[in-house]
C-alpha cells in the first residue's frame, strides 16, 4: 500500500491527538529559539557599529558606554534564554512523539490480534515485528526530528533572509541566488533515494524474518546441524541489508559534493561582492560581520535538506508499512445483525453441504460435508494426513468460513453468531501445541483467570497430566518455557487439554491431541472424558481406532470428503477403509 504523504501526515495528526496543542506550541518553540539565533549577530553588529569601527566608535565607548553593558547583557540574558526554550522544546517534542507512539503501537498490537487466520497465513513474523519496533520508530523519528528540523531549516533561513533584506537587499539577493541550483540538486536526489529506501526496509523485515525463524526453530537446526547453513543464511540476508544501506547513503554521496560546493560558494561570494559593498559604503562593517557571522544559517538548512530528504523517504517507506496493519480489518467479524446468544450452547453441530478452499490454495480441501453431532455425542473423525480434518473443525470456530454450505451450532448459522460468544463455547486443543511462558497453573486457566486452584487440578486430572505436575519440582507453579520447552511432547499436548477442558465448554473439539501419550494414559483420558462433570458434544480426531471406538458416530474423509461414517461396528460391517484400518491396528496391536 502506498499513500501519499499528505495522507501519512494527516494520519499522524489524528494519531496526535489530545497532544496536538503541544506539538503546536513545540513547533512555534523551534520558530522562537530559531529567531533568536539572530539576535547575536544583530547584537554584535550594533557593537561593532557602535563601538569598535563606526565613525563615533571612540566617543561612543566613553559617553554610551552604559548601552555598551546593555547590549552584552542583552545577549547573555537572550541566550540563556535560547537554551532554555530549546530545552523545553526537545522535552515538549519527545513527549509528543512517545504518547504518539505508544497510541499507534497499541493500535497496532490489537488489529493484529483480531486478524483472521488468513492474514497470519500471509504475513511473516518477522516482518510484523518489523512494523511495530523499527518502522514505527521511523514514524516517531518523524514526529521528534524530521518535522522539527524541517521548521527549523525554513524558520532559520526566513528570519536570516528577513535579517538580511533589513541590511541590504542587494546584497541578500546575491548571496539567495545560489539556492535555486541547490533546490534542483536536492529534488533530483529525492527521486532517487526514495525506491532505495524502500528497498531498505524490505531487507531489513527478511532479516528479522531470518533471525527470527532460526530462534524459534532452533532445534530443529540443531537436529540437521545446519548451524553454519543457516549462519551463511543469515549472512547473506545482513550483507544484503548492509549493502543497501551502503548504496543508500552512496546515492547521497554522488549528490553531495553538488550541495557542498554550492554551500562553500557563499562565503566566497559574501567576501567578493560584500568587499565591493563595504569598499562602495554600501554596507558598515558592522553589518559585514553580521552577514558574515550568519552566513552558516542558510548554509546550513541547505545541507541539512539532502538528510530531511532522506528522512521524509525513510519515514515513507515505513508509515506505508506500519499504515498497511493500521486500517487492515478482518474479514471475519461479527454481523451487524448478529444474534445474541449470550447463554450456554446447547451444543448441537451440524455441518450443511460444507465445501471449502483456502484463499491461498487452488483445489477446495472439503467438498460437500454434511453431518450432525447431537448435544452431548463424541463424533470422531479418522482419515489420512492431509485429508482436511483440520481444516474442517478451523470452521466450527469459524477460523475460517466456508465456500459453499453452513455450519450449525444449536441450529444457528456460525455466521450470524458473536464471534465472542461462538468462541467462549469452544473449547479447542490444536495439533501443534503452544503454551505460553507461564506457570503450568496459568497455562491451564488460560481461559478463566478466574479458575480455582483446586479446579486447575481437577481439569489436569481429567487430562492425565496432574501425575507429572505433581513430580515437578514447583508442582502447578513451574514455569514452562516459551514452547513448553521442558516438557515432553505428550506431556504438553495434556496441558493443552486441560487448558481446553477448563473452560468446560459446550463443545469440546480435539485436534490429534492423544497422538503423543501412550495406549494406558490415553485410555485415562478417554475415561475422564466421559465422565466430565459438564455436557458437551465432543469431536475428536484421531488415529488410534482405541480412541474413536466409543464414539457414537465415526467421520472417515478421505480428499476432503466423508466417505464413511457410523458407529464402529457398522463401519467394521461396511468392510471398507475403517475396517482395513481396524485390521491394520489390531493386527500391529496384538
Ligand atoms: N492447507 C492449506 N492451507 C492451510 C492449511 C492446509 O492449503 O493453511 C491444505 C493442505 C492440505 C489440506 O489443506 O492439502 C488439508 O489440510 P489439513 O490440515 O486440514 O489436513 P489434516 O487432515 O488435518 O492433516 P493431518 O492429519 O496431517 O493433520
Ligand atoms: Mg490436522
Amino acid at each position: 500500500m502506498k499513500t501519499d504523504l499528505k495522507k501519512k501526515l494527516s494520519w499522524l495528526w489524528e494519531n496526535m491527538e489530545g497532544c496536538r496543542i503541544l506539538y503546536i506550541i513545540g513547533i512555534l518553540g523551534t520558530v522562537l529559539y530559531n529567531a533568536l539565533q539572530l539576535t547575536v549577530p544583530y547584537f554584535s553588529q550594533k557593537i561593532i557599529d557602535l563601538f569598535l569601527t563606526g565613525e563615533n566608535a571612540a566617543r561612543n565607548l566613553i559617553e554610551k558606554r552604559e548601552l555598551f553593558y546593555e547590549l552584552v547583557i542583552a545577549m547573555v540574558v537572550l541566550t540563556i534564554f535560547r537554551t532554555t526554550v530549546v530545552y523545553l522544546v526537545c522535552m515538549d517534542v519527545e513527549h509528543v512523539s512517545q504518547t504518539m507512539l505508544y497510541r499507534i503501537r497499541n493500535v497496532l498490537f490489537r488489529k493484529i490480534e483480531h486478524q483472521d487466520m488468513n492474514f497470519y497465513n500471509t504475513y511473516r513474523t518477522g516482518d510484523l515485528m518489523t512494523r511495530v519496533t523499527g518502522d514505527l520508530d521511523a514514524v516517531r523519528h518523524m514526529v521528534a526530528w524530521v518535522i522539527r528540523s524541517v521548521v527549523e531549516a525554513f524558520s532559520l533561513l526566513l528570519a536570516t533572509a528577513v535579517y538580511f533584506l533589513y541590511m541590504d537587499w542587494r546584497l541578500t539577493l546575491c548571496m539567495f541566488g545560489i539556492a535555486p541550483f541547490m533546490l534542483a540538486v536536492i529534488l533530483k536526489f529525492r527521486d532517487k533515494v526514495a525506491p532505495r529506501h524502500r528497498e531498505l526496509r524490505e531487507k531489513l523485515a527478511q532479516m528479522n524474518t531470518a533471525a527470527q525463524e532460526n530462534i524459534s526453530g532452533n532445534r530443529v537446526v540443531k537436529a540437521f546441524a545446519r548451524e553454519d547453513y543457516e549462519i551463511q543464511k543469515f549472512d547473506e540476508c545482513n550483507r544484503d541489508y548492509s549493502e543497501t544501506n551502503k548504496k543508500t547513503s552512496k546515492t547521497w554521496l554522488i549528490y553531495f559534493p553538488y550541495v557542498e560546493t554550492f554551500a562553500n560558494l557563499m562565503p566566497v561570494l559574501l567576501l567578493a561582492v560584500g568587499g565591493l559593498f563595504i569598499i562602495n559604503k554600501q554596507i558598515t562593517m558592522g553589518e559585514y560581520v553580521a552577514f558574515s557571522s550568519l552566513i552558516w544559517a542558510i548554509q546550513n538548512p541547505m545541507r541539512m535538506l539532502g538528510n530531511i530528504m532522506n528522512e521524509f523517504q525513510r519515514f515513507s517507506a515505513s508509515a506505508d508499512k506500519v499504515m498497511e496493519i493500521y486500517y487492515s480489518e478482518p474479514k471475519i467479524v461479527d454481523k451487524e445483525d448478529a444474534v445474541d446468544l449470550p447463554g450456554r450452547f446447547a451444543g448441537k453441530v451440524e455441518f450443511r453441504n460444507v465445501s471449502f478452499k483456502y484463499e491461498d490454495g487452488k483445489l477446495p480441501v472439503l467438498h460437500n460435508i454434511s453431518f450432525v453431532a447431537k448435544p452431548g455425542e463424541t463424533v470422531a473423525i479418522m482419515g489420512e494426513t492431509g485429508c482436511g480434518k483440520t481444516s474442517l473443525i478451523h470452521l466450527i470456530p469459524r477460523f475460517y468460513e466456508p465456500t459453499e454450505g453452513e455450519v450449525l451450532i444449536d441450529g444457528v448459522n456460525v455466521a450470524d453468531m458473536k464471534l465472542a460468544q461462538l468462541r467462549k463455547n469452544i473449547g479447542l486443543a490444536t495439533q501443534d501445541v503452544l503454551l505460553y511462558s507461564d506457570t503450568i497453573d496459568g497455562n491451564i486457566a488460560y481461559g478463566d483467570s478466574h479458575l480455582s486452584q483446586k479446579e486447575v487440578v481437577k481439569f489436569a486430572k481429567y487430562s492425565a497430566a496432574a501425575q507429572f505436575i505433581s513430580k515437578m519440582p514447583e508442582g502447578y507453579e513451574t514455569i514452562i518455557g516459551e514452547r513448553g520447552v521442558g516438557l515432553s511432547g505428550g506431556q504438553k499436548q495434556r496441558i493443552s487439554l486441560a487448558r481446553a477442558l477448563a473452560v468446560k465448554p459446550a463443545i469440546l473439539i480435539l485436534d490429534d491431541t492423544t497422538s503423543a501419550v501412550d495406549m494406558e494414559t490415553e485410555k485415562q483420558i478417554q475415561h475422564s472424558l466421559n465422565e466430565l462433570d459438564f455436557p458437551c458434544t465432543k469431536i475428536i480426531i484421531a488415529q488410534r481406532i482405541s480412541t474413536t471406538k466409543f464414539a457414537d458416530k465415526i467421520l472417515v474423509i478421505q480428499d476432503g470428503r466423508i466417505t464413511e461414517s457410523g458407529t464402529h461396528e457398522e463401519l467394521i460391517a461396511k468392510k471398507g477403509y475403517y475396517y482395513s484400518l481396524v485390521a491394520l491396528q489390531t493386527g500391529e496391536e496384538v
